[in-house]
């Protein structure tokens, strides 16, 4: 199983900047603890950071008959990107949305996703281990469901 790991503008700067939100774990850091998990569970795991919408909604698109799920992080497009959740509801790739913080105890407008209607589900508020939560919930899914690559 083959699994794409996808974060959104300015997690690049994971552990570098504000690490009092964020904390001081690198984007870096936390792909090598998803590599490990991702041993453990038997899957294989890609990663991929932009900071630019069309760059996130083309391999969304490219991920279709590569992948059979996608684990991602919108970062700020969360909030505003419905190019990112039309990318996701029309590829029909299996999403697990996963947020660093709890972005339902933050500020009004990061209380709305427009990923989550068109997500599998998803998993806010617990640091770095979100992803790899939403990597187990992802495995899970998919073996549960079937899903298979064309
Ligand atoms: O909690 C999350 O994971 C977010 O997706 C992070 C986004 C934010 O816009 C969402 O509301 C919630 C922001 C990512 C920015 O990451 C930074 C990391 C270090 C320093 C500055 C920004």
């Amino acid at each position: 199983m083959k699994i794409l790991v996808m974060n959104g503008p300015n997690l690049n700067l994971l552990g570098k900047r504000e690490p009092e939100i964020y904390g001081s774990v690198t984007l870096d850091d936390i792909n090598k603890r998803i590599l490990v998990l991702a041993a453990e569970l038997g899957v294989e795991v890609a990663f991929f950071q932009s900071n630019h919408e069309g760059e996130l909604v083309q391999k969304i698109q490219d991920a279709m008959g590569v992948y059979e799920a996608i684990v991602i992080n919108p970062g700020a497009y969360t909030h505003t990107s419905v190019a990112l959740r039309d990318a996701i509801s029309s590829t029909g790739i299996p999403t697990v949305e996963a947020h660093i913080s709890n972005i339902y105890k933050r500020e009004e407008f990061r209380k709305h996703s427009y990923i989550s209607g068109v997500a599998v589900g998803q998993i806010a508020g617990f640091g770095p281990d979100s992803y790899l939560l939403a990597l187990r919930a992802a495995v899970g899914f998919v073996t549960t469901k079937g899903t298979t690559v064309q």
